[in-house]
């Protein structure tokens, strides 16, 4: 252990010394209460592209020539609804198949709903959302809030598996009225043995500066089960992520199994209570990490440093 980070333990161990320490969160996070998200209720409308990228893998977008893997956060408030005008410019059939949300079954995107959109072609899809209440039966329904995602249904097979695996997959959040917001949302998908589709041992690498109010979307889609976990970091296993009180019953954990189509979402406040690191997240079964399943959390101090990390210490050499 070098000085700085036996130095750093021993202070720890101390309450009273600890405070003097900048290891606590230091901007906005800390300040300020937080942000919250508002009702909904809006119409919204975007438009989404399938696409073929240069290296043969598939994306989706908002804008013709800019698809991404994954494809872009789709956010909406409890009581939005949202209009999505896709465009099919690939040589095979594809579609756009939501999970969480409310969609008739001309939405559904799959063949068996003739939604999907033929090479050239153009469908609107239609999702909704609602908030939690009480049913005139005096049950209790759920609301849409949560974290969710969105994926091909058609490609390759008609349960898009290779759509899904060549990357046609992204984020969608529901909020409830009053949900924290973040200042950064990032996506994290497992897919087969890859995250996010990427080669194995380069990431994705994920930066923040401490104190920041970071929220990740953890997606996992292929053949496998996986076990996430981020270092030097917790959150609440319910539906945000956050813990609402003392008295919240929810487990707090550092990692969680995932399987096939699972989504979850939390957020951390960057470094909070560990200060500035290159800390990982991984796929916690051994020989998958072995293999590559693994990224950064880059948290900087506010000069932009981060002691005691080389970027080089990342080399797939290493
Ligand atoms: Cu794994």
């Amino acid at each position: 252990m070098d000085r700085r980070g036996f130095n750093r333990r021993a202070l720890l161990g101390g309450a009273a010394v600890a405070t003097s320490l900048s290891l606590l969160p230091q901007s906005a996070a800390a300040d300020v209460p937080a942000r919250t998200a508002p009702a909904g209720g809006e119409v919204k409308h975007i438009k989404l592209y399938a696409e073929k990228l240069a290296d043969g893998q598939m994306g989706y977008g908002l804008e013709k020539g800019k698809a991404t893997i994954p494809g872009p956060l789709i956010e909406l408030n409890e009581g939005d609804t949202l209009h999505i005008e896709f465009e099919n410019t690939m040589d095979v059939p594809a579609s756009l198949h939501v999970h969480g949300l409310n969609y008739e079954f001309s939405s559904d995107g799959t063949k068996l709903s003739r939604s999907d959109v033929e090479p050239g072609g153009t469908r609107t899809y239609t999702w909704r959302t609602h908030a939690p209440g009480r049913r005139k039966d005096g049950t209790w329904r759920s609301g849409s809030a949560g974290y969710w995602h969105y994926h091909d249904h058609v490609v390759g097979t008609e349960h898009g598996t290779g759509g899904i695996r060549k990357g046609l997959y992204g984020p969608v959040i529901v909020r409830r009225r009053g949900d924290v917001l973040p200042d950064r949302t990032y996506t994290i998908v497992f897919n087969d043995m890859t995250i996010n589709n990427r080669q194995p041992h380069s990431g994705p690498d994920f930066e923040a500066t401490v104190g920041d109010r970071v929220e990740f979307v953890m997606i996992t889609h292929g053949e496998y089960y996986h076990t996430f976990h981020l270092h030097g970091h917790r959150w609440a296993d319910n539906r945000t992520g956050l813990l609402t009180g003392p008295d919240d019953p929810s487990q707090v954990v550092d990692n969680k199994i995932v399987g096939p189509a699972d989504s979850f979402g939390f957020q951390v406040v960057a470094g909070e209570g560990v200060g500035a690191g290159a800390w990982m997240y991984h796929c916690h079964v051994q020989s998958h990490s072995d293999m590559g399943m693994v990224g950064l959390f880059l948290v900087k101090k506010a000069d932009g440093t981060i002691p005691g990390y080389e970027p080089h210490d990342h080399d797939p050499a290493h």
